[in-house]
């Protein structure tokens, strides 16, 4: 297992020098962040992240995310040219050491929340959804912006998007996901690459735009589209975790070790049937059995990447929602420690 922690590149307020102080940190999750979604990332943008993080004693061995084109997840005519980009993209990467990419396939929009700054009793503020909230939103109005949404849509555009994936189901994305599994799983294996797909956050549909990656039935139909190992997980707990319907840890056993690659780790705390607000991440902090998810990925054989996931904004600092450095450190040293204490335990 290696512990890693995102960064946003050169403008994010969280620099390399605060990483490499986090205790144990190996690495950092980064993205190429000026390439619009379909192209193809140039060579010296990925190999500046790679000295960056190099020349701080961090490695770069995932990536997080390339993002998929939406006329790919619509299966448009255009498909074919950019997935033909996107393996440009896996094989770049491998080329320059990337072991991991993970990316998603939710229609438009990437993570949603309908809070941006819930006050918790602690003074703390964190990231939160209210069902009922998202039901009233126009998401074609909505002001709403999180961290690593594609935001380079007019509103009419995004309105048009919406549009058509009204005449694509669930199975229409199925269909257009294998295509892309097909086609782009080969290119990994071949560059040393293993993918890692992200779930659906929150694991059900919003806006009435199809999600697929959402529970254990359908992520075992996912991992079967393409049975290779290059074909695997990013297991997002939080994202999973929302919903009341997942069994974290025999989720965890289910699939098994080899096909998760990476794990981002965060706690929740369940508010209501679909509510839930962002937590501290240790196990007393929400809902989330932080012991028994990480036993249950050691037991599974699990070697990837893990990461803290998102943190709340404590001790007064301002940052991007859910990518401050604090919490997020103190996240990564509570997973440092619960890990050495379940896999010593385990010799
Ligand atoms: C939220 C993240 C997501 C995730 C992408 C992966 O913080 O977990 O933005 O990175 O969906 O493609």
């Amino acid at each position: 297992m290696k512990i890693t922690f995102r960064w946003y590149g050169e403008k994010d307020p969280v620099t390399l020098d605060h990483i490499r102080q986090i205790p144990a940190m190996t690495g950092i999750v980064s993205a190429v962040y000026d390439v619009p979604a379909g192209e193809v990332w140039p060579e010296e943008s990925i190999n500046r992240i790679k000295t960056a993080a190099n020349s701080h004693g961090l490695e770069f061995e995932v990536v997080e995310s390339v993002p998929v084109h939406e006329s790919i997840k619509l299966g448009t005519p255009d498909s074919g040219r950019l997935i033909d980009n996107y393996c440009e993209n896996v094989k770049r990467l491998g080329k320059a050491g990337v072991k991991v990419i993970c990316y998603n396939f939710m229609p438009v929009f990437d993570w949603l929340r309908s809070e941006l700054e819930t006050q918790l009793p602690d003074g703390s503020n964190a990231l939160s959804y209210k069902h009922s909230t998202v039901l009233s939103m126009n998401p074609a109005e909505s002001e709403l912006s999180l961290p690593g949404w594609d935001e380079s849509y007019s509103k009419e555009e995004l309105k048009g998007l919406l549009k058509k994936y009204e005449e694509l189901d669930e199975e229409g994305l199925w269909k257009n996901v294998q295509r892309f599994l097909e086609a782009v799983i080969p290119v990994a294996e071949e560059s040393g690459v293993k993918m890692a797909i992200h779930p659906d956050d929150p694991p059900w549909p919003i806006f009435g735009l199809p999600r697929i990656i959402t529970q254990l039935h359908n992520l075992k139909r996912f991992l079967k589209l393409v049975d290779s190992e290059a074909n695997g997980l990013t297991f997002c707990i939080g994202s999973l975790g929302a919903g009341r319907f997942n069994n974290l840890p025999e989720m965890i056993k289910e699939i098994g070790g080899n096909r998760i690659h990476f794990a981002h780790l965060r706690n929740i705390k369940l508010t209501g049937e679909m509510d839930f607000e962002e937590s501290g991440h240790p196990t007393q902090c929400g809902s989330l059995d932080m012991y028994a998810i990480m036993k249950a990925l050691y037991d599974s054989g699990f070697d990837g990447y893990i990461r803290p996931d998102h943190g709340r904004m404590i001790w007064g600092e301002k940052g991007r929602y859910g990518y401050g450095l604090y919490d997020r450190a103190l996240g990564a040293t509570y997973l440092t420690g619960l890990w050495e204490g379940i896999s010593r335990a385990g010799k």
